[in-house]
């Protein structure tokens, strides 16, 4: 970095709030064009705070995703409000994110109580939505207070780029925060796990996806061992599936998004109640 000029240089970090499920993560990965953070049409998949990063010419965004903010029903979903309500609080641009396709309700008042000034409102998932429908929204939208509204989609990319030139034009003139290579701040073996559990949210429903939670034991590369923590004993047979099935579909799709020749083995485990276990929360690094 020594031979570089940072003396018309901007950086700053970007925040993505909103309620569970209005396509935070899905938005992140559209704006950096790589998949940063796992997505799922289940609600809470984001569990931590994950940084995305943007690197171009004289600038650097550090988007920051952040956990559904919701009623909290065990001390993993109050400790996933409190993450994400301060990285809001600390970053450079606050975007709360809003679902064109949902009733805007009492979830999306509760956090828009706490934006800070200068917040940027998403209007999200316009794919899906009418142009009646998206102007009825945004007039709702309206009663927030924010400074700019835009209509986006998250997966055809509609609208993004204008939502990203607004954000670069609140960046601070300052140095970047991270070497101009680095994508995101999540660590390899973490980010494994993340694939894995996104594999298991898509091949489980009712309450089971809430109750997963995957943890790398060990990374000896090729060789990694991936622990699969459910709640219940009666969790687990789901989870492996008939003969081994669902297992065996989860490690070849986690695979296919890894350098080749990695073996990758997974475990089942019964933690009871985890999510509401501080020992259990720290040991998954929570
Ligand atoms: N049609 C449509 N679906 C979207 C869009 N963005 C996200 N989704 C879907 O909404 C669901 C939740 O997305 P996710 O990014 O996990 O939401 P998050 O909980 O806010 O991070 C997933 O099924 C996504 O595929 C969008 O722009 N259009
Ligand atoms: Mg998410």
């Amino acid at each position: 970095m020594t031979s570089h000029d940072f003396s018309d240089y901007k950086s700053g970090i970007a925040t993505l709030i909103g309620r569970p499920n209005v396509g935070k993560s899905t938005l992140l990965n559209a704006i950096l064009g790589t998949k940063v953070s796992i997505v799922s049409d289940k609600v809470q998949t984001t569990r931590r705070r994950i940084r995305g990063i943007l690197n171009r010419p004289n600038l650097q965004i550090i988007f920051t995703d952040t956990p559904g903010i919701h009623k909290p029903q065990s001390l993993l979903g109050e400790q996933m409000n409190e993450t994400a309500m301060e990285s809001n609080q600390d970053s450079d641009v606050s975007i709360f994110v809003l679902d064109a396709t949902s009733p805007i309700g009492k979830g999306d008042r509760f956090i828009a109580k706490d934006l800070p000034s200068g917040t940027l409102i998403v209007l999200n998932k316009i794919d899906r939505a009418s142009p009646n429908q998206i102007l009825k929204q945004l007039s709702i939208a309206s009663e927030f207070g924010a400074e700019q509204y835009f209509p986006v989609s998250a997966i055809t990319g509609q609208g993004i780029d204008v939502l990203l030139e607004a954000v670069i034009a609140k960046l601070p003139d300052s140095v970047p925060y991270f070497p101009l290579d680095a994508m995101s701040d999540v660590p390899e073996s973490w980010w494994v796990s993340e694939l894995v559990r996104e594999q298991l949210l898509e091949r489980t429903k009712d309450e089971l996806p809430h109750s997963i939670e995957c943890r790398i034991t060990e990374w000896e590369l090729p060789y990694i061992r991936c622990e699969i923590i459910v709640e219940r004993d009666s969790q687990k047979p789901i989870v492996i599936g008939k003969r081994g099935q669902v297992l065996k579909e989860v490690g070849m799709a986690v695979r296919s998004q890894l350098n080749p020749g990695i073996y990758l083995e997974l475990a089942v485990k019964v933690d009871k109640n985890w999510q509401d276990k501080p020992e259990s929360l720290r040991r998954l690094g929570y």
